[in-house]
């Protein structure tokens, strides 16, 4: 199931298998689970309430572009994007984006929006570490999972009152989402193997997405006519990383 994936996606989630391996021996899964306090769906319920919705990613780094960001830390671009409009936060927790689990941490003593972990999910340990430090929800790449592990993944972190935004690619994709209970379906405009970037993917893929579900468009949304032609297009938010971090006002581009 995981043929096919880039040279550069290998290499992250190899070192993830083995980040989650020493993650677990330094503190088990029965240790974790005693700091969690289960989650009330704060994504889903900020989603439901906004009639159009931003995402604002904490993005400092991307494996294909390098440092993205300098001037800020990410608990600084937290407090904009929360001062300025956002409706929930993203925070990456992979190295490659130069991110960690404490980051979650950081952002949540400086906001109340809901934050979404970032990260490449591929044990349910993660979803149980997301809980812990205080995440709200978690991504998972449908691209990565096995339907099995899509199932599984889903009843965890909704038992623990955690939202997962579920990303897709392509159309078979989101019709193995679309089996499953997933309320938030995020459509990746970038290829996780190629990085190519096409908001097209979005246009396509909205028709074949059934009216129940949440869908965000997600990657490469640069300014204020690729939101407001994702929103004519019919999704009801989109997540912004790069556009944000890289705008001259970060303040004016989240307002926008
Ligand atoms: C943000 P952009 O083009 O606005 O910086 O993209 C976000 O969609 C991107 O960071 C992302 C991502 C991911 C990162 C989408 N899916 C999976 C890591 C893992």
């Amino acid at each position: 199931r995981r043929k096919g994936v880039g040279a550069m996606l290998k290499t992250i989630l190899a070192k993830k298998y083995q980040e989650v391996k020493t993650a677990k021996q330094r503190r088990p899964l029965p240790s974790l689970l005693q700091d969690i306090k289960p989650g009330n769906f704060a994504l889903r319920t900020a989603l439901k309430q906004s009639a159009w919705s931003l995402i604002a990613e904490c993005k400092l780094a991307s494996p294909a572009k390098g440092r993205l960001c300098t001037q800020y830390s990410v608990p600084e671009l937290a407090k904009i994007y929360t001062a300025h409009g956002a409706t929930a936060l993203s925070v990456l927790t992979d190295s490659h984006f130069c991110g960690a689990l404490a980051d979650i941490e950081a952002v949540r003593a400086v906001t109340e929006l809901p934050i979404l972990r970032k990260d490449f999910i591929v044990d349910v340990y993660q979803i149980y570490e997301a809980r812990a430090v205080g995440a709200d929800a978690v991504l998972l790449i449908a691209g990565i999972l096995s339907d099995g592990e899509l199932e599984e993944f889903l009843t965890v972190a909704h038992g623990i009152g955690l939202d997962c935004l579920v990303e897709v690619h392509n159309e078979v994709e989101l019709n193995r989402v679309q089996q499953t209970p997933a309320l938030l379906v995020g459509i990746n405009n970038r290829n996780l193997k190629t990085f190519t970037v096409d908001l097209m993917t979005t246009f396509s893929l909205l028709p074949h997405c059934d009216k129940r579900r949440i869908i965000i468009s997600e990657s490469g949304v640069k300014t204020g006519e690729d939101a407001l032609r994702l929103k004519a297009a019919g999704v009801q938010g989109i997540l912004v990383g790069e556009g944000l971090v890289k705008a001259e006002n970060i303040a004016a581009k989240t307002r926008e």
